[in-house]
């Protein structure tokens, strides 16, 4: 442990609670920044890791750095994101407890790279062992495929996460990784189609364009993303060439990656047929273009259309009629009606989305099935929530909204576990308590979420009445229903409304809400969908689906249901924090805006949590299992204590000698302030335990 503390490299307070000032925010933002300086990124506030982006390549991440943090308690090295991985792990495999570890922060945060960090630390550092092996190849798979699909380049991040993940580690009895499960939320289908200016499409459509030639040649590509209108319409297309090599190379060797990683998941010939060959129908049909042939539409050619068709194995006439008819079902007739250029265009575009959007579940499947693991000597897991952060654009609209609503949820999670329950706690407990002020954003949630005049529920209310209701007569609903809410702001001139968000003032503009929400395939496309030849196609709807008339739930319900799932899950399970602050707006190395950090410091909530954690307690448990655990560490309690448990914890922590002030009693619970003094005795348990195993063996030696 010597080493560990000689070469620690210390500036400003690496744990918050040891900050003089701890009530001022500049004092807060200070240390952070002094140590940011300093390339130390990572600091606590006693458990909780506060992680800020550096933006450059730092040499902390090796199998040294690893091998450093296994098995060590949280305070006796450098903050650490390795800290927080190998934390949970024990408790997994020691104690057999349910972890989650939840990260969160805004768009470009490093949520994402500190996920990854996470899994290849258990990867690295957990037992190895015969076909375990194989199964950490699996788990850490899932990062080059999910990130190829799921993530893209915005305007804040260029590998933003475009879909929430939470994924399950499993860890048998062993202490080794069994297997695993991803849940993933609403993926941004729409950039499928459309991206706003400076930002791509998901990285995938790049990458597979520099696949070798032979499969090019297979998916009739041609191996440049300005052939295709849908990879381009955001960036400019006369952008710099230097900067364009880099970025070809950078795809090629993730497109190395994600086929190595399908190899890994142990995808068949014609799975990966079918994957690809999907993403690049895609790209064909993007390349549709329609003209206006009086009142019906027809195609400028039918090549792309053709082309997309032979990719999926369907008709490549079924096909175009899909795009430029609509079938209306009259009783048990069907009528072809023509389509106008603008509803072409819509059908289009719907068909692509579906199309990706069916692959995206499909992938997730297909790499649960992977991962599923057929041991059942399951110890315990730990759960990975990695989702997509707090944005706001210029314009900014469903889709940031949904995503801005789920940061909420997590906020508001996050609330509940270290200021409201905390506190609640001491006060049920009987523990003198000074109450810490915080902000709850439990109204904004209500004001989206709670039925029946919420801001969803009034949206599917609207998306419930067709031909009636528009964009606007929903703007129109939700003023009337909350004239005067003070986290909602109504600019019906501008086509607007604001929501104050925990993080900041967030202004969407109303446009394509409904028709989003109630997002729904044309039953014609479904049932085209499901003829195809390509397995994933075929089997994205059941028949019952592809054909049914009815509406399925809306897309923000289902997100606020599954939603509500996951908070359900999370809060089973015992959780650790990490929080990731953006140092600057401009994704630059070594530039520290105070105003940026210190507006993250403040909606993040971290001087509440500071206050709560420095005049709180690091550890508490009920009297029973403490004395149960500890009673051989003073021949008073040695080897029963006939008085009550309470009684027998005072005599314990009397007889360690422990300080009055660093522990409380509770009611039912003893409460000890820093996590050094429970280090400390546990340690002196294992030694005793130590001591009584080899009383143990002797005795029984001398008795033989
Ligand atoms: V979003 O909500 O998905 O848009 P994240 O996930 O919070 O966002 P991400 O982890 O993707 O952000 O980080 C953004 C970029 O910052 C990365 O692509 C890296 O280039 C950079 N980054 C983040 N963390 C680190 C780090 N620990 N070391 C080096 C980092 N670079
Ligand atoms: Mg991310």
């Amino acid at each position: 442990m010597e080493n560990a503390f000689q070469d620690r490299h210390a500036v400003g307070v690496e744990d918050f609670v040891l900050l003089d000032d701890y009530k001022s925010r500049e004092a807060f933002s200070d240390n952070l920044k002094k140590r940011f300086q300093e390339d130390l990124i990572y600091t606590y506030i006693r458990d909780v890791l506060i992680s800020v982006n550096p933006y450059k390549q730092l040499p902390i991440y090796d199998a040294g750095h690893m091998e450093r943090y296994r098995g060590q308690n949280f305070y006796e090295l450098p903050p650490h994101v390795f800290a927080i991985a190998d934390t949970a792990y024990r408790a997994v495999v020691q104690e057999y407890r349910d972890e989650c570890i939840l990260i969160s922060g805004e768009s470009g945060s490093g949520k994402t790279e500190a996920s990854k960090k996470i899994l290849q630390y258990i990867a690295q550092t957990s037992k190895r062992a015969g076909n375990v092996e194989e199964v950490k190849e699996k788990l850490l798979a899932c990062n080059p495929l999910f990130e190829a699909f799921g993530n893209a380049t915005t305007i804040r991040n260029d590998n933003s996460s475009r879909f929430g993940k939470y994924m399950d580690i499993e860890v048998g009895v062993e202490g080794f990784p069994i297997g695993g499960h991803v849940l993933d939320y609403l993926l941004e289908r729409t950039r499928v189609v459309h991206q706003a200016s400076g930002e791509r499409n998901f990285h995938i459509f790049y990458q597979i364009l520099q696949a070798e030639p032979a499969m090019l040649l297979k998916l009739k590509l041609t191996g440049k993303w300005k052939d295709y209108v849908y990879l381009s319409q955001g960036i400019m297309k006369n952008s710099k060439t230097s900067h364009e090599e880099g970025l070809e190379k950078k795809w090629k060797e993730e497109f190395r990656a994600v086929l190595s990683a399908l190899d890994a998941v142990n995808f068949t010939d014609e799975e990966r047929n079918d994957l690809f060959s999907s993403v690049a129908a895609i790209m064909h049909l993007g390349n549709v273009q329609f003209a206006d042939n009086g009142d019906t539409v027809k195609l400028q050619s039918n090549n792309e259309a053709s082309v997309a068709a032979s990719l999926v194995g369907c008709s490549a006439d079924d096909l175009i009629q899909s795009l430029t008819h609509r079938g209306v079902h009259a009783r048990q007739d069907k009528v072809l009606a023509h389509l106008n250029k603008e509803q072409a265009v819509t059908s289009r575009d719907s068909l692509a989305k579906a199309i990706y959007a069916k692959t995206f579940e499909w992938l997730v499947k297909r790499v649960n099935a992977a991962l599923a693991s057929r041991e059942t000597s399951r110890s315990a897991v730990i759960g990975l929530l990695d989702i997509y952060g707090f944005e706001v654009f210029e314009h900014n609209g469903f889709e940031q909204y949904c995503i801005n609503y789920c940061n909420e949820k997590l906020q508001q999670l996050f609330i509940e576990l270290t200021l409201r329950s905390e506190q609640e706690e001491y006060v049920v407990e009987n523990i003198p308590w000074e109450p810490v002020e915080y902000f709850d954003n439990q109204t904004i949630c209500t004001l989206i979420e709670a039925k029946p005049y919420g801001l969803i529920p009034l949206l599917d209310d609207e998306c419930l009445r067709p031909g009636k209701a528009t964009d606007m007569t929903y703007l129109e609903k939700i003023r009337e229903r909350h004239p005067n809410h003070p986290h909602l702001v109504i600019r019906r001139d501008q086509r607007q409304f604001m929501i104050r968000h925990y993080a900041g003032d967030v202004i969407y503009n109303v446009d394509g809400f409904l028709d989003k929400n109630g997002e729904l395939l044309h039953r014609d496309q479904r049932e085209l969908l499901v003829r195809c030849n390509n397995m994933i196609l075929k089997n994205a709807f059941t028949d019952q689906e592809a054909t049914s008339l009815k509406r399925s739930t809306s897309t923000a319900t289902q997100f606020k249901q599954s939603l509500a799932q996951l908070m359900v899950i999370l809060k089973n399970k015992d959780p650790l924090y990490i929080r990731c602050i953006r140092p600057n707006d401009v994704k630059a190395a070594r530039v520290f805006s105070d105003s940026v950090v210190g507006h993250q410091v403040k909606y993040l909530g971290l001087m509440e949590n500071l206050r709560v954690r420095r005049a709180g307690y690091a550890y508490r448990r009920s009297y029973e299992p403490f004395l149960r655990r500890y009673k051989s560490l003073s021949p008073t309690t040695w080897p029963t204590y006939k008085g009550s448990a309470r009684e027998g914890v005072v005599v314990l922590m009397k007889h360690l000698a422990i300080p009055h002030d660093e522990y409380a009693m509770g009611k039912t619970k003893v409460f000890v302030r820093l996590p050094r003094t429970i280090f400390s005795i546990e340690d002196a348990f294992q030694k005793r335990k130590h001591e009584l195993a080899t009383k143990i063996i002797a005795l029984w030696k001398g008795r033989r």
